[in-house]
């Protein structure tokens, strides 16, 4: 929990942080702030992943510094593991001989770390991040304001999706008072793509179709349409909420081949429909409007199992929700 966050801090000097492989702008913007927060409070701090940063978020203070590494080989105290269901997911070897804090807002993850500090109701780590920096009495820069602020931004699709809540705005009004230009933050997260997630979404899309109830569509995405297109890890960002501006449509299932029968889907809903309770039957998870999951077998027929365990969630929500405050999760 928290303060046993900041007892830590206090009490330790070197710092190593990391998230998930392919990170999104949480997982970036998250890390480059705690190490920013870690570093302004006269720590030893690094961001170190694997593999590569998605190039919308190369432009935060800091990415340029965020070390590539397959194994730990350095000496931390500790190591932040921001955004991870488990320790396998930052793809780092030797984390598991590490004293870890667990830091994320899905609360389906594992407890892997030895100090775990997990606020489902935090609209993006990034918030938490923030939260942390008040907690202990940091000063909130304009390069934590920054990378908090992109996660802010990329978690809540611009403040619109329902984890967006009084505390998520009251934050970004803070930490514009930092410093931060919202337009030059989504200038660098939206317009800056290459062509290639344009031609990428022009195929994408070509797939789109709907059940014949009219309510849930799918898309699929092979691994020739991403080879053609030229398209890197992110640059398919957003596509699965594309086919959500329709008004009839309540959830979409948008399934990306990674291997031969291997497809990772992300599925996405509106209002009451619970798609991270359909996640989790495929041993997935994520958020009650925003879930993913990896499934295995023919095209057609793993489409079958998962509009069936949609369409399931589907029925059992209430047909006439229109728009509410949601509680965010
Ligand atoms: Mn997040």
């Amino acid at each position: 929990m928290l303060s046993q966050v900041v007892e830590l801090i206090e009490n330790k000097q070197a710092f190593g942080i990391t998230t998930h492989i392919k990170p999104d702008g949480d997982g970036v913007g998250s890390s480059l702030g705690l190490c920013w927060l870690l570093k302004s409070l006269g720590k030893n701090a690094e961001v170190i992943v694997h593999g590569d940063i998605p190039f919308a978020y190369r432009g935060l203070p800091g990415a340029d510094d965020i070390r590539q590494v397959d194994e730990i080989d350095a000496d931390y105290d500790a190591v932040f593991v921001i955004e991870c269901s488990d320790l396998q997911r930052p793809g780092i070897r030797g984390l598991d001989q590490e004293f870890t804090v667990n830091i994320d807002h899905h609360a389906t993850g594992e407890h892997f770390g030895s100090i775990n500090w997990i606020d489902a109701t935090a609209s993006a780590v990034g918030e938490m991040v923030y939260n942390l920096c008040k907690a202990i009495g940091g000063r909130v820069t304009k390069e934590i304001a920054e990378c908090v602020y992109m996660a802010l931004v990329t978690d809540t699709g611009s403040f619109h999706f329902p984890n967006t809540t009084d505390r998520t705005l009251k934050v970004a009004s803070e930490l514009v008072k930092a410093g931060v230009k919202p337009a030059y933050i989504s200038e660098i997260v939206y317009n800056s793509y290459p062509w290639a997630r344009i031609d990428l979404m022009r195929q994408v899309m070509g797939t789109v179709h709907r059940d014949p109830s009219g309510r849930i569509a799918m898309l699929r995405q092979t691994r020739a349409m991403r080879q053609e297109s030229g398209a890197e890890d992110g640059d398919n960002n957003g596509f699965v909420n594309i086919p959500l501006a329709a008004r009839e449509i309540r959830a979409v299932i948008y399934m990306r081949e990674v291997g031969d029968n291997k497809y990772r889907v992300s599925l996405r809903s509106k209002g009451d429909i619970n798609v991270s309770k359909v996640a989790e039957k495929f041993g997935g998870g994520g958020h009650k409007n925003a879930s993913g999951l990896a499934i295995e077998g023919d095209w057609d027929e793993a489409e079958a199992i998962l509009l069936s365990a949609v369409r399931e969630a589907v029925d059992r929500s209430d047909p006439d929700w229109i728009s509410e405050t949601p509680d965010s999760e």
